[in-house]
């Protein structure tokens, strides 16, 4: 076995990932730990500062309710996430976010986000529940908070330390095992409650990126499945595994739309100039009663584009140029206020980009668009899997404690394992959180997870580390053993590398699941021939093999992807319906089925089988 020192860490509170959902949970916990005598540890396989989805940075909050300023209401926000979601959100887990986001973000303010004010000093919002930040360095900020949290308390935060896996003692967790990034070097750490914050998963899907963009993504590739794959493999109960996310973005680069959509009033078209949100209006009858009430689902409106794109009708634009001199012509009667807002709306457009996705920038200058002048091209993305947009897929997690819901088992945001918390990508059925409600939801479930500890203080027994150490550091035993059989190392029987793997994973989601080549249709058939090709890349993740520390990380990485990608092809097949066309339609059920299917899909992995089950869908409010 390779040569590796095995790092040994006791905590009470371990912190996987360093995300927004980890940030807020670190603030929290470090408090609430140090008054209590207890100590929190928080592991990120990255750098904290600069890590996760808001790593390069962020142009929008999207989730501000603003209620204590009288703008919305919570009750309001449950009604738009669940109509956005067609019905299937956790009411539940959508109000606890909404009650508790304000005040990450007065936080974020007083650690030092410049948010834009009007003349009045009021918030400028994007939409109804978004506001927008000058924010290329919001992760930092929001890092920085935690870090003088953490270390105003004398808890430490590793970094460059991968988390592989769940350790469990019985129905418990027990700590996390996994390996660091930069030297030779095996962690266990042993805890008495864990937070799974370690971010969604991207890559699980072919992107459309491929060669020569390869690895470019809209979400980021480095969010690789592991909080799925540690909750599942711990135990937990699954939610909502079908609900993939496929956002609309600007093609080949990503870039987000919500400023076009929200901000600028930008119209969509097709090629030949037809609004599809209005040409196609019709089609929202058969979606009814979510298809009729405003804002149209995220899904409805990718779907209606859809439509046009298989009549033939595309490419799809974005109409920047039209936006644009629509907003400035109310300036057109003087001639010096029109050029000035011509380059205020320029420079914002270009920031939207430069703030959180610089790659869309760097096209457009390289493709020569100006947006003030002509369109700019859109396409729906690759699916992924993260349940703080407007996906859903995540750990069914109790409810809050104060709050009268079906869906209680002691501490709120803990899964159904004891003392296993999760919150942002890693929690199901309430949506719509972002990077604000990702941070509320983190500080809500760390300090949960220290009252836990509180009435649980024993530490679990931690056993079988050797074998953890063994199975973890075998993608290395197997290269090393093997490699030299051949004369090129990259082509070997006795073992797959990670990147082939990953490409052997996104040819079965992309071909089976529904994914961009199959223009996202797939069926019982479809699912179940994909998951005769699961079942044989699963008994090879046993030869995954890796020539250096970098590449073990690619394996686990792709391990984690598989996981993923195994639950949502399960729960596609359990679910015999359609119910959010535009991010996957089942083609041999083509129908949304509100009599048998107005449920909860959920599923666990128990002693080596998977078990499906509904859920009742019950409303707090009306
Ligand atoms: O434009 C391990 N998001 C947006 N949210 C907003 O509020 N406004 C926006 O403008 C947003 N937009 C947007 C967004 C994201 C991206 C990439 C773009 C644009 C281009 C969404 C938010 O960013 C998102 O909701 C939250 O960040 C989710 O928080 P969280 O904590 O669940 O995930 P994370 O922040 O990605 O952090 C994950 C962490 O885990 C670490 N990690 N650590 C140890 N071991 C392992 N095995 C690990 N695997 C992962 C990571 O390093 C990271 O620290 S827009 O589209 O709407
Ligand atoms: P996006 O850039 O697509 O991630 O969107 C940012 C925010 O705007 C999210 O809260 C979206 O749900 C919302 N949004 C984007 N486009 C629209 C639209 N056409 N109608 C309503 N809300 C939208």
């Amino acid at each position: 076995m390779a040569n590796w020192e095995t790092v040994e860490v006791t905590t009470d509170l371990l912190i996987c990932g360093g995300g927004m959902a980890a940030a807020g949970a670190a603030v929290e916990a470090a408090y609430w730990a140090k008054k209590n005598g207890l100590k929190v540890t928080l592991v990120d396989k990255a750098a904290f500062t600069r890590s996760g989805a808001v790593a390069m940075g962020l142009s929008a909050i999207n989730e501000y309710i603003g209620y204590s300023k009288g703008e919305n209401t919570c009750e309001d926000y449950i009604r738009y996430v669940r109509q956005d979601l067609m019905g299937i959100a956790r009411d539940d887990l959508v109000y606890n976010i909404a009650r508790h986001v304000d005040s990450s973000v007065h936080l974020f303010e007083k650690w030092g986000l410049p948010i834009w004010t009007d003349e009045n000093g009021k918030y400028v919002r994007e939409g109804r529940w978004q506001i927008m930040i000058n924010g290329e360095s919001y992760k930092v900020i929001v890092a920085e908070a935690a870090k003088n949290a953490m270390a105003e308390a004398g808890f430490d935060i590793i970094e460059r330390v991968f988390i592989v896996g769940p350790i469990m003692d019985g129905d418990r967790i027990a700590g996390a095992y996994g390996f660091s990034t930069r030297e030779d070097k095996f962690y266990v750490f042993k805890a008495k409650a864990v937070c799974a914050m370690m971010g969604g998963a991207v890559h699980v899907f072919r992107p459309r990126s491929v060669g020569e963009g390869l690895g470019r993504s809209w979400y980021p590739p480095f969010n690789s499945g592991s909080t799925a794959c540690f909750t599942i493999l711990a135990g937990a109960e699954m939610t909502c595994q079908e609900i993939r996310f496929i956002p609309v973005r600007f093609k080949d680069a990503y870039g987000p739309v919500g400023a076009w959509f929200l901000l600028f009033k930008s119209r969509a078209t097709s090629a030949s100039g037809g609004e599809y949100m209005v040409t196609r209006k019709a089609e929202l009858q058969n979606w009814a009663p979510y298809g009729l009430v405003k804002p149209i689902p995220a899904n409805l409106r990718n779907y209606l584009g859809m439509l046009d794109v298989d009549a033939g009708l595309g490419p799809l634009y974005m109409e920047t140029a039209e936006a644009i001199n629509n907003i400035a012509a109310q300036y057109k009667d003087d001639e010096k206020a029109f050029k000035k807002k011509m380059k205020t709306l320029e420079a914002e457009a270009w920031e939207d980009f430069l703030d959180m996705t610089v790659s869309q920038a760097i096209l457009w200058a390289a493709n020569n668009i100006y947006p003030e002048k002509s369109r700019s091209e859109i396409a729906a993305c690759e699916p992924y899997f993260i349940g703080s947009h407007s996906g859903g897929s995540g750990a069914w997690v109790s409810g809050p404690e104060d709050i009268n819901t079906p869906y209680k088992w002691g501490y709120g945001n803990m899964t159904t394992v004891k003392g296993l918390f999760s919150a942002g990508d890693g929690t199901g059925a309430s949506s719509h959180k972002f990077s604000s409600g990702s941070h509320a939801e983190g500080r809500y479930a760390g300090k949960q997870a220290i009252r836990f500890i509180l009435d649980n203080n024993t530490q679990p027994n931690v056993s079988g580390v050797d074998e953890l150490k063994a199975k973890c550091l075998k993608p290395l035993d197997v290269y090393a053993a093997n490699s030299k059989f051949t004369t090129d190392p990259m082509i070997n029987p006795n073992y797959i590398l990670p990147m082939q793997f990953m490409f052997r994973l996104q040819k079965i989601m992309d071909e089976y699941a529904g994914g961009v080549v199959s223009a996202f249709k797939t069926s019982k058939a479809l699912c179940e021939r994909g998951l005769e090709l699961m079942q044989m890349l699963k008994e090879d993740a046993e030869k995954l093999g890796a020539k250096d520390r970098y590449d073990l990380e690619r394996c686990w990485e792709n391990y984690h992807r598989m996981w993923q990608a195994e639950a949502h092809l399960r729960t596609i097949l359990f679910r015999e319906e359609t119910r959010w066309p535009g991010y996957y339609f089942r083609a041999d059920k083509p129908k949304m089925d509100d009599a048998n299917w107005k449920v909860f899909v959920n599923c666990v992995y128990k002693n080596g089988a998977w078990e499906f089950c509904k859920r009742d869908v019950v409303p707090l409010i009306d």
